[in-house]
């Protein structure tokens, strides 16, 4: 029985694109709530080929790093054909196609939904207030401003056992990265009918 969180509602994701951008820090924790994500979105029919990832070194990094990663995939979308090559992540953001994003170069239209994942875990200075408060708000900010559903999967917990807890390592815990990997595709599929 699934106890938190919300009923999980099953939608078709086959003609989705999604994007996943995730921190480093605390990688132990990510790596599983990363394979949550990608389950969920698979099982819903999203094709591996159109779930692009991209790391970032921290939870601090991560709406800037949503945004540029779906304003890259517009920006190469609507030229399409114009042979844009590989770059980094956070590129350019001029329209010089060869410097835009590895992600969008390989494009076939913008991101219907982005998942942020993160894993900020309290320490004794006040880095995880500043953080936790500045990404939340910065993350709903980038959905708001482009449109794109920007799923939240930041964990900001106060202990490595709760961390653990919410990414289904401990026995019996349940793994969030499944309920982000549900919401991307709800909202993805949402948003389309919303356009
Ligand atoms: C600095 C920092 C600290 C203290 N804790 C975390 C954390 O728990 N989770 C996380 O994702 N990132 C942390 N960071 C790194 C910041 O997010 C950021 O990457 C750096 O301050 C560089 O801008």
């Amino acid at each position: 029985m699934h106890t938190k969180g919300p009923a999980p509602q099953y939608h078709d994701g086959s003609g989705l694109r999604i994007g996943i951008v995730h921190a480093r820090w605390n990688d132990t924790i990510i790596e599983p709530l990363l394979k949550g994500t990608k389950a969920k979105l698979l099982e819903c029919g999203v094709q591996d080929s159109n779930i692009v990832v991209q790391t970032v070194p921290g939870a601090w990094e991560l709406p800037i790093a949503v945004q540029r990663l779906y304003s890259a995939s517009q920006v190469q979308s609507s030229s399409a054909g114009s042979g844009a090559t590989a770059g980094d992540l956070l590129g350019s953001s001029t329209a010089d196609l060869t410097s835009l994003p590895a992600a969008a170069a390989t494009a076939t239209g913008p991101f219907d939904a982005i998942v942020a994942i993160g894993v900020l875990i309290k320490g004794e200075t006040m880095h995880f207030e500043y953080i936790a408060d500045s990404v939340s708000q910065g993350l709903m900010r980038v959905g708001l401003d482009t449109g794109v559903p920007v799923v939240f999967g930041v964990l900001t917990v106060l202990s490595d056992e709760q961390a653990k807890a919410r990414a289904g390592i401990i026995e019996g815990s349940h793994n969030h990265g499944e309920d982000w990997g549900l919401a991307a595709v709800e909202m993805g599929v949402k948003r389309k009918g919303w356009a």
